[in-house]
């Protein structure tokens, strides 16, 4: 299906919409991941959303960055959610009761777990927009990467050292919340093992109450288990080491593992750039290390048969074969040009973008012709306009332009009607979840730009 460019009306509708949702989500010192059902500030949400905002706003961008890493841990480690203002958001901080962590920051209230690595692809295209325009948007840019260098390097490291401790190459999870695609069939042989005990405090969700159809969402049975996760992570006292060795869920995820290796080449890159970070044992050596250890990881879990990439089952030592868009995981991190072009056309293909009975040509969380599809329902098969934009941004990288190209002109067709919902049906094209979501605004400013 060709898709063509949208015209200038609907072009400048969207921009100036999206924009707009951007604005009413600002709550001043961070953005709401959406007005209603997800009142916080979500760590890889909020790395879309400066992305965004740097479009039209450098600073703000900045600020946004600068906000998030405000509930840095002592480890190193960016939480999944800061909890920047009281809410009725389930689970809250009475549930995560982050004070059992002496790692836990001061001043903000966060989760205890964390999720995929964007944060720096989106600073190094922050500083790309700031350069673009020079003056003082690229001396603030420039000066917040020295300023905070450290800061994503402690948190790659943390990625690197305290979730890969035998150096597999691939980053450990402890929640399927971690990977960002909270119920994906990737994780539903590791959640077989996950048994919720009777000693786990009792709990009423609130996210039904803000969607029109619970079917969309997790089952109660598979939110019993993400809050039995929860509850092992507290009762390890948020140790990493401890947890592994009790916890009932441990997985090496390829795709958080793509996006650390992406990210940590970039880091270096910018800290060559502006000096930061030189010398035998300095940032920028460290983070082309932590590169090739995940690029390797990476690229060692993909399936000859398939050429998708598989998380690995840490604690039964078996691949996790799942149609799943996290399977393109090398398209993000690169190091092996026949399997980039492969995957192009994988994702382009029949059983990807090009399935004849899609509304819209957009990466699918699943693959539709796979088993384990369902069409509404939440991370088992949806679009979700964030992985289009990061597919579309790793096409660009590899020199697929036209790829890449087709992915954003599809995106933003699917767009159009300014809804910027959560995730989207990939047959009916139906809007599904939260409307005005930040980051789904976010990326089409991005791609608009
Ligand atoms: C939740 C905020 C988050 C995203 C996750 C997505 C969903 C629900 O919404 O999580 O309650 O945390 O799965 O990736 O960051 O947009």
């Amino acid at each position: 299906m060709t898709v063509s460019q949208p015209s200038a009306v609907e072009i400048g509708l969207m921009s100036g919409r999206a924009g707009y949702v951007l604005r009413a989500n600002d709550r001043g010192a961070f953005t709401v991941a959406s007005p209603t059902l997800y009142p916080h500030m979500w760590s890889w949400d909020a790395g879309f959303v400066a992305l965004g905002i740097a479009t039209v706003s450098v600073p703000r961008a900045l600020a946004e960055l600068r906000s998030l890493l405000s509930g840095q841990w002592a480890t190193g480690m960016i939480p999944h959610i800061l909890f920047h203002q009281p809410s009725d958001y389930f689970p809250g901080p009475d549930r995560w009761r982050t004070q059992v962590a002496a790692a836990r920051p001061a001043g903000v209230l966060t989760s205890g777990i964390c999720q995929p690595p964007i944060h720096v692809i989106a600073l190094s295209r922050i500083l790309h927009d700031a350069r673009r325009r020079g003056g003082a948007d690229q001396e603030l840019a420039e000066d917040f990467v020295r300023e905070t260098f450290d800061q994503w390097l402690a948190w790659h490291s943390y990625l690197a050292t305290a979730r890969d401790p035998y150096s597999y190459g691939l980053v450990e999870i402890h929640h399927g919340w971690e990977s960002g695609m909270d119920d994906s069939p990737r994780w539903d042989a590791p959640y077989a093992n996950v048994h919720p005990q009777p000693d786990m405090p009792p709990f009423v969700r609130a996210d039904l109450a803000h969607v029109t159809d619970p079917s969309q969402r997790p089952t109660d049975a598979e939110y019993a288990r993400y809050l039995w996760l929860l509850e092992q992570k507290v009762r390890s006292r948020y140790d990493d080491a401890v947890y592994r060795s009790t916890g009932d869920f441990v997985v090496g995820d390829v795709l958080v593992s793509a996006l650390l290796a992406a990210a940590s080449d970039l880091l270096a890159d910018m800290g060559e750039e502006l000096g930061i970070g030189q010398g035998a044992a300095g940032g920028v050596e460290q983070s082309r290390a932590i590169a090739r250890r995940f690029r390797t990881g990476v690229l060692r879990s993909v399936d000859p048969a398939t050429g998708l990439a598989r998380d690995l089952d840490l604690r039964t030592g078996g691949w996790l074969d799942v149609e799943s868009a996290a399977g393109f995981a090398p398209l993000l991190c690169g190091g092996d040009d026949a399997l980039t072009r492969r995957q192009r056309d994988l994702l382009l293909g029949p059983r990807w973008c090009g399935h004849s009975r899609l509304r819209w040509p957009v990466v699918p969380s699943v693959s539709p012709a796979s088993p384990a599809f369902r069409g509404e329902k939440y991370w088992r098969g949806p679009q979700w306009p964030v992985l289009n934009w990061l597919m579309a941004w790793a096409l660009n990288r590899s020199g697929e332009q036209e790829a890449a190209n087709q992915l954003r002109l599809a995106g933003l067709s699917q767009l159009v009607d300014c809804d910027f919902a959560e995730y989207y049906q990939p047959m009916t094209g139906e809007t599904l979840g939260s409307r005005d979501q930040s980051w789904t605004a976010a990326i089409a400013l991005d791609f608009l730009a």
